[in-house]
């Protein structure tokens, strides 16, 4: 599998924006697109409907060493050999992630202040979030927090950090200027033209 540090794209395919008869294309042109690891996130979904979604999405991914990530739930990483879970604020810690998955697996932590990432770091997370960076529907509930404290969380953080949330091809920059070297993309990637020309440009933009 690709390791955490390799990656700087990251896809989520969020079943808000993604139908369920089109999950596998989302994800294959993801891949082809050099998208270095994918999410699963479905805020609707039961936990026995995601696992369902994993277990075929990590046929796809595992062909091209890509990480697959469970959102939320981490008991799925239990059934079906994803490569990681993610967590929020009000889920569960990392250590019961741990404890659920039971085996070894990437926990990753969405966090919205430096001190959440310092703390996040701590807990011994493998990576995180760091947003949302501008103001997104697809987490409408969360004030952005700009790109002010981007260089320090780098300077302070030294696991992976993904900058996530309202981020497209026309802001990229500016979120590269700030300081950042890893991003996360949901609807900006899903809702492309072409999933795989759009991809490829931004992992072009990041290298
Ligand atoms: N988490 P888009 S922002 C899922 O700040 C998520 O933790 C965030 O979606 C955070 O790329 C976000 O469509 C939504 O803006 C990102």
């Amino acid at each position: 599998m690709r390791a955490i540090g390799e990656c700087r794209l990251y896809g989520i395919i969020d079943l808000g924006y993604v139908e369920v008869s089109d999950v596998t294309r989302v994800a294959e042109q993801m891949i082809e697109g050099s998208v270095d690891l994918i999410q699963l996130r479905g805020k609707e979904k039961s936990v026995d409907e995601l696992a369902g979604f994993a277990a075929r999405l990590h046929e796809i991914t595992a062909r091209s060493l890509t990480p697959l990530i469970v959102n939320d739930h981490a008991e799925i990483a239990r059934e079906i050999p994803a490569e990681g879970v993610h967590v929020g604020q009000e889920d569960d810690s990392i250590e019961l992630a741990r404890r659920k998955a039971h085996r070894q697996v990437l926990v990753g932590k969405s966090t919205h202040s430096i001190e959440q990432a310092l703390a996040a770091q701590r807990e011994g997370a493998d990576y995180i979030g760091f947003g949302p960076i501008f103001a997104t529907p697809t987490k409408p509930d969360y004030a952005p927090i700009g790109l002010a404290d981007i260089s320090r969380v780098h300077a302070e953080v030294s696991i992976p950090i993904f900058c996530i949330g309202g981020i497209n091809i026309d802001n990229l920059q500016s979120v590269i200027d700030a300081g950042a070297k890893r991003v996360v993309m949901v609807s900006a990637l899903i809702k492309a033209h072409s999933i795989v020309d759009y991809a490829r440009c931004v992992t072009d933009m990041l290298a």
